[in-house]
């Protein structure tokens, strides 16, 4: 059976490319959706992608994650910094968990520079711009073993 990971996008992600370029760039959440699933079918991953403005919402996807799902790519966005709620479901998930941030948190001003969600997560990436989703989305393959172990060879 193919393995299946889920995307979760947290709030005001549905905004991408279209408020705040400056910060977040031009790329739209369904250009971000469509490089994923690009992805997934080329690794042979079945997908689930989601985005949510709500906290109780985010908590049920993951939830039904369990079970359903070998790992968890999660921009938490605003709930990085507030969700214990959100930690402590994620921490209920058996699987690895990648958190991913298109800006460097790091980079950010106080408000925005410590995710609480991270002590959950196996890796995190963030500063690559939407490209942070393929390489969270590969680092969770390569986590569930899912990955071939040498690159298919071109047709032909
Ligand atoms: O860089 C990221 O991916 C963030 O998770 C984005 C969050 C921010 O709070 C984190 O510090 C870093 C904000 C997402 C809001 O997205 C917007 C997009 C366009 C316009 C307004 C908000």
């Amino acid at each position: 059976m193919a393995t299946r990971m889920v995307v979760l996008n947290g709030p005001n992600l549905n905004l991408l490319g279209v408020r705040e370029p400056h910060i977040y760039g031009t790329t739209t959440l369904a250009a971000i959706e469509a490089g994923c699933r690009e992805f997934a079918d080329a690794a042979g991953i079945s997908l689930g992608f989601h985005q949510s403005n709500h906290e109780g919402a985010l908590i049920d996807l993951v939830h039904a994650a369990r079970g359903s799902a070998g790992a968890i790519v999660i921009n938490p966005a605003g709930f990085s910094f507030t969700s214990v709620a959100l930690l402590d479901a994620l921490k209920a998930f058996d699987g690895p968990v990648v958190e991913v941030h298109i800006s460097n948190i790091h980079a950010r001003d106080e408000l925005h520079r410590h995710s609480i969600i991270s002590s959950v997560a196996a890796c995190v990436i963030c500063g690559a711009g939407p490209y942070g989703y393929i390489l969270a989305m590969q680092a969770a393959a390569q986590m569930l073993k899912a990955l071939p172990t040498s690159p298919p060879s071109a047709p032909g």
